[in-house]
């Protein structure tokens, strides 16, 4: 039982890492680590759950990067499982379940597909799924009757298609002999079982780094809370393909949480369940317990957030981090530590005080690939960004119903007068697209490895060790007498 005064609470600024033995050439350094049991990336960090973060736009782009985003929750459970949809379909070796159209439907309604999809092309196939043929951009460009039937202007059949389990090298190889873009993939009886396109194999040589499932297909997670209809959510979500779900809350540490990650474990046995959040030792116990493959941990580390002044309660993170591990490593689940990180050095600090992959939410906000529009204010660009648990995140706007008000248990309050909020809204710096941010992060995590002395992240883990500082260490680690002239990429002072 801890004493009433037990802890004292570290967090990123109070420690600093201690350059340790290195012999390491920076090629040999190995960032990947695991969100969850089953589910490994290849840059230890997640975009956040949030409405000024993570929709699919977000997730492709860091997926491709080599992490993985989690879709946020506030929006209607068809909303969230199409954007799981539009992530999955982005980029893959294959794509099992392709979108195909029939062959009464009008050019209108195969533009829309293909708007709606960002694609170029549709097989046709009839009601049994039968392949009819295939129609693309350039059967349709010069039709300009988009009333016409798919039929009448598709490439009907013989096409050039391939057996399922095709491997990569003779699919490119068809792709290449016979010019064409999309190569359909049927079983015996002529059934369109699958598509492989040729901007998939670029993509793929892009993004050579890029977060994948068993099928090629980039990985995302998606956010589900524990009020009302959050259960249904969660099986929207994996049936649309998500990889894991994440009960999200800002107390996990509760038994509605702990009761929904076992009610969605028990109905998936494929996809993996996070927890959170929680900050004790107890509190990752607890949802050990209750069965999570993996933990979130952080409670008032966050940029927007209020908790920590609003109702008291916290642990800085780095201790938060450091106490949820102890549980945590002992049963093997992996630890996302969720917020509250500023700078780079964050990461290794996060890492090295126990957890496997970090969350971020401010320091990819003001990506190009965050919703929301750019602001110029001053001759400055900015984007904006919000907690969660700020009056404009949870409060519904006309016919659109909030969500989010279930992460801080207000789902029932009466009115959106009386929320009480636990976070802020503001904006961040525009920081252009996410690949130069992520390729920032990464280089001073890869910096971080090498000076440690750990080549993968469990070295790290393991040889890492801290020196507290106090607050004359802090200021001696940020520049000082000097006046800064030029920003640097990966420094602002805050
Ligand atoms: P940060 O990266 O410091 O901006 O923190 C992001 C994290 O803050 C999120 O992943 C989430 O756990 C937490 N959050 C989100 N909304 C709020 C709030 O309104 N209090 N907090």
């Amino acid at each position: 039982v801890p004493e009433k005064f037990a802890t004292l609470g570290l967090t990123y600024d109070d420690v600093l890492l201690l350059p340790g033995s290195s012999d390491m050439a920076p090629d040999q350094i190995d960032t990947s680590s695991y969100i969850s049991k089953n589910v490994r990336v290849n840059i230890p960090l997640l975009s956040a759950a949030m409405d000024k973060v993570t929709e699919s736009r977000m997730a492709i782009a860091m997926a491709r990067q080599g992490g993985v985003g989690v879709l946020h929750r506030n929006l209607s459970i068809a909303d969230q499982a199409n954007q799981v949809d539009l992530v999955k379909r982005s980029e893959s070796g294959m794509v099992t379940d392709p979108i195909t159209v029939h062959p009464d439907a009008t050019l209108a309604e195969a533009d829309e597909l293909c708007a709606k999809f960002r694609i170029s092309g549709v097989p046709v196939t009839d009601r049994a799924g039968k392949l009819l043929g295939i129609v693309t951009n350039r059967d349709m460009a010069f039709e300009s009757d988009r009333g016409r039937q798919v039929r009448e202007v598709m490439t009907p059949m013989p096409l050039v298609t391939g057996k399922v389990g095709i491997s990569g090298v003779d699919a490119m190889e068809l792709l290449r002999r016979h010019k064409i873009e999309k190569l359909p993939l049927v079983d015996d009886a002529g059934v369109l079982k699958g598509l492989i396109t040729v901007k998939d194999f670029v993509k793929a040589e892009k993004y050579p780094n890029a977060a994948k499932d068993a099928n090629g297909r980039l990985l995302v997670g998606a956010a589900v809370g524990v009020a009302g209809d959050a259960f249904e959510r969660s099986q929207a979500l994996i049936e649309a393909g998500v990889d894991f779900i994440v009960v999200d809350t800002a107390h996990g540490h509760s038994r509605l949480v702990g009761d929904m990650v076992a009610k969605i474990k028990s109905n998936a046995s494929t996809v993996d369940v996070i927890g959170g959040n929680i900050a004790t030792r107890d509190g990752a116990q607890a949802l050990i317990d209750s069965g999570v493959d993996g933990i979130k941990v952080g409670v008032g580390p966050g940029s927007i957030c209020t908790t920590r002044v609003v109702a008291g309660i916290g642990v800085p993170q780095v201790t938060a981090i450091y106490e949820a591990s102890l549980a945590a490593k002992a049963a093997g689940v992996p630890v996302i530590g969720d917020g509250g990180l500023q700078y780079s050095g964050d990461i290794a600090k996060a890492l090295v005080a126990g957890a496997d992959t970090v969350m971020l939410g401010s320091l990819l906000a003001g990506c190009e690939e965050s919703p929301g529009e750019l602001l110029f204010i001053n001759g400055k660009q900015f984007k904006s960004y919000r907690g969660m648990g700020s009056l404009g995140a949870m409060q519904s706007r006309g016919e659109q119903r909030s969500f989010s008000k279930d992460r801080y248990f207000q789902e029932g309050v009466a009115s959106d007068e009386k929320l009480v909020p636990e976070g802020i809204e503001g904006q961040v710096p525009y920081r252009g697209p996410l690949s130069a941010v992520v390729h920032q992060l990464v280089g001073g995590l890869r910096q971080s490895m090498f000076y440690v002395g750990g080549r993968t992240v469990p070295e790290l883990q393991s040889n890492g060790r801290f020196v507290r500082i106090t607050s004359a260490g802090l200021k001696e680690s940020h520049p000082h007498d000097i006046q800064m002239t030029v920003e640097a990429p990966n420094y602002s002072r805050k």
